[in-house]
């Protein structure tokens, strides 16, 4: 199934934003408690911590989701977006012990792993030549790699393939390089920058709320020194993302809150293009105990960020984490972006499936996947902008 030319430039009009009350009419909301919440979402307000738990509390699923979508539709007509991608976690060696996470090991501990510097750009070169617009690079906080380090790999990615996009380094990294280098989270952003550094992925975020942190992640970045980084970011004009890791000791208020805050700092210093909510996966970490977020919940954090967040722009299902067949349901629910091919995800891995490392989606399955669930695909490149190929050749829309 193709698209038209005329279809596409229709969709594409999402530009100037039509009016939600389009696609919510107040006969739809059928769970009285969220009538007034319609109504704040219809005339543009934003939602305020109560208006935010009246969702969660909510047992309809499908006015809550058409709410979503409502903005989704206003924002972006029925555009659904994906990229052409590969991850590389360049290793798995970390400073931290994170309880959630099931991808960091100690210093010749059983399993753990560094790339050399050809590895990446082998793996990059290989990616370079399936189409790929956009490079995506995180890795633990490796106890003894030098600044430069990081430095050289990004002016080696970029002097190999000028083209293609460097999405790299969470907040966190972003605060170990300053520690090791002695710069300041400026200094170490602008010289990053030099070198090739396109923009920063969202992770890392986890929940912001001490509690949480003492009990899960202590020892990593607090909350204020995240969104310090991404304010930093912003205000040098670097785009950012932003994540939220939810399912496992947090609470739904906790939840609210993490997404006000998100939204206090795009207000005040803007730069977040995505919110990326991730489904907490239990498999071999320290908490495999808990039972991780069902469907239902997963839906509902994917609408709430859509509507807790109307000054991001995306909000994108990470199918690694949410499943593909629950990705594209949630393309009603709020959600625009379904990230990309992904190929090789180191950080969480399902138990059961063999090889569960590699992990890729074809541009071929997504596409019928966005086409089948009654939206049209667009490639896009990090920064969103549309990706024109013509054979091995590709260009960004102006
Ligand atoms: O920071 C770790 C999370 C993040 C688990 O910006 C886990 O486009 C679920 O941030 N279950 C890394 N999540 C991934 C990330 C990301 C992914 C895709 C796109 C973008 C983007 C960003 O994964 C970590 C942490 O918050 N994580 N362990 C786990 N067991």
């Amino acid at each position: 199934m193709s698209v038209t030319t005329e279809e596409l430039n229709r969709e594409m009009t999402y530009a100037v934003p039509r009016r939600i009350g389009e696609y919510l009419r107040p006969e739809d909301i059928a769970d009285p408690t969220l009538k007034p919440i319609a109504e704040k979402i219809s005339t543009g307000q934003w939602l305020n911590f109560d208006d935010g738990m009246a969702l969660w509390n909510t047992r309809d699923i499908f006015t809550l989701g058409a709410m979503a979508n409502a903005l989704r539709q206003a924002m972006h007509g029925r555009v659904a977006y994906y990229n052409i991608n590969r991850h590389i976690n360049y290793s798995n060696i970390c400073a931290l012990s994170c309880k959630f996470c099931e991808f960091h090991r100690k210093r010749g501990e059983e399993g753990s792993y560094e790339y050399q510097m050809e590895d990446i750009y082998r793996i990059a070169n290989e990616a370079v030549s399936t189409g790929a617009t956009e490079i995506h690079i995180v890795g633990g906080l490796h106890p003894w790699l030098p600044f430069n380090w990081y430095l050289e790999m990004l002016s080696g990615l970029r002097q190999r393939h000028p083209q293609v996009h460097l999405k790299c380094f969470t907040a966190i990294e972003i605060d170990h390089l300053s520690r090791i280098s002695r710069l300041s989270y400026k200094e170490v952003l602008i010289a990053l920058r030099e070198h090739g550094l396109g923009s920063m992925p969202g992770g890392g975020a986890e929940v912001f709320d001490d509690r949480v942190h003492d009990e899960i992640f202590k020892g990593k970045l607090r909350a204020d020194g995240w969104l310090e980084i991404h304010r930093t970011a912003h205000e040098l004009g670097i785009k950012t993302n932003a994540t939220i890791l939810y399912g496992h000791v947090e609470t739904r208020a906790e939840r609210v809150r993490h997404l006000i805050a998100l939204r206090e700092l795009q207000d005040k210093a803007p730069g977040f293009q995505t919110i990326i909510p991730l489904s907490f996966i239990p498999d071999g970490s320290e908490l495999g105990h808990l039972p991780g977020p069902t469907g239902m919940e997963d839906l509902k954090m994917l609408a709430i960020s859509r509507l807790m967040l109307p000054n991001f722009a995306h909000v994108k299902a990470f199918w690694i984490m949410q499943t593909m067949k629950l990705s594209q349901v949630s393309l009603s629910f709020g959600v625009d972006d379904l990230d990309g091919t992904v190929v090789w995800y180191d950080i969480t891995k399902r138990q059961g499936v063999a090889g569960n490392q590699h992990q890729e989606q074809t541009v071929e399955d997504i596409r019928r996947l966005v086409h089948e669930a009654g939206y049209i695909p667009v490639e896009r490149d990090t920064l969103y902008r549309r990706v024109i190929r013509n054979g091995a050749q590709w260009h960004v829309e102006s």
